[in-house]
């Protein structure tokens, strides 16, 4: 995989859809049709209770895969560098508690996009100095769709990071919404991923479309 490069992975990080069975009852059909609303880019987060493991995480993650493939957008696999290798992923998402991102990166190569969560701005120059291509930042409000999030913390780090020089991508996560969106956007984040917005929304197309105009306005604006 080649091509992401900067300006790339900013522009996709606009609207970052992420899920996994256990977020919606067909994830393939959820992802297809927030690609007909315009998502970005994807994450295949396969994590909670009653998660697929083994033949049948890879066999979803084939299909969503050759999904972001058919649409152009980058296809991410959460924290599994093994599944993400398995699956020629075009990038990887860990957190604090993965593997450290050095080692991710030095695993997956340059080629790939590797995206780092971090709560404060040690851990975000860190994650840059291991190699990191964007940064996860949240949760920005409150989220019922990660069991061990941390506290609420607002949009103070995006904040924090855009004033101390950080030029790096950044994305919004947690509680994110078409109406409070731009809220992040205008603290710094380039874009927006969510859960919930879209997997348990009636209809994740316009949903989509809605969280997008709302990022496009507020970047505008900027
Ligand atoms: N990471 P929703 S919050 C996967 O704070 C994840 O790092 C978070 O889901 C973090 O859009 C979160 O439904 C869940 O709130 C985001």
């Amino acid at each position: 995989m080649a091509g992401w490069n900067e300006a790339a992975v900013r522009r996709a990080l606009r609207l970052y859809f992420i899920a996994g069975s256990v977020n919606c009852s067909s994830p393939l059909d959820v992802l297809r049709a927030a690609i007909e609303g315009g998502a970005t880019m994807f994450q295949y987060r396969e994590k909670g209770a009653g998660a697929l493991e083994g033949k049948a995480k890879l066999a979803l993650g084939m299909q969503l895969r050759d999904c972001c493939r058919e649409a152009g957008i980058p296809f991410i696999v959460n924290d599994d560098i093994e599944l993400a290798i398995a699956l020629d992923a075009d990038g990887i998402h860990v957190g604090q508690e993965d593997a450290p991102a050095g080692d991710i990166r030095r695993l997956v190569g340059a080629g790939r996009i590797v995206g780092v969560s971090a709560h404060t701005v040690e851990e975000a120059r860190q994650a840059i100095a291991d190699g990191a291509d964007y940064l996860g930042i949240g949760p920005i409000f409150p989220t019922s769709s990660k069991d061990d999030a941390r506290a609420v913390q607002g949009t103070r780090l995006l904040e924090e990071l855009r004033n101390a020089g950080i030029a790096l991508p950044l994305v919004a996560i947690g509680g994110l919404t078409a109406d409070n969106a731009a809220i992040a956007i205008r603290s710094g984040a380039d874009g927006v991923s969510v859960i919930s917005a879209v997997a348990a929304a009636p209809s994740p197309r316009l949903a989509v479309r809605q969280l997008l105009a709302a990022v496009a306005s507020a970047l505008q604006g900027r």
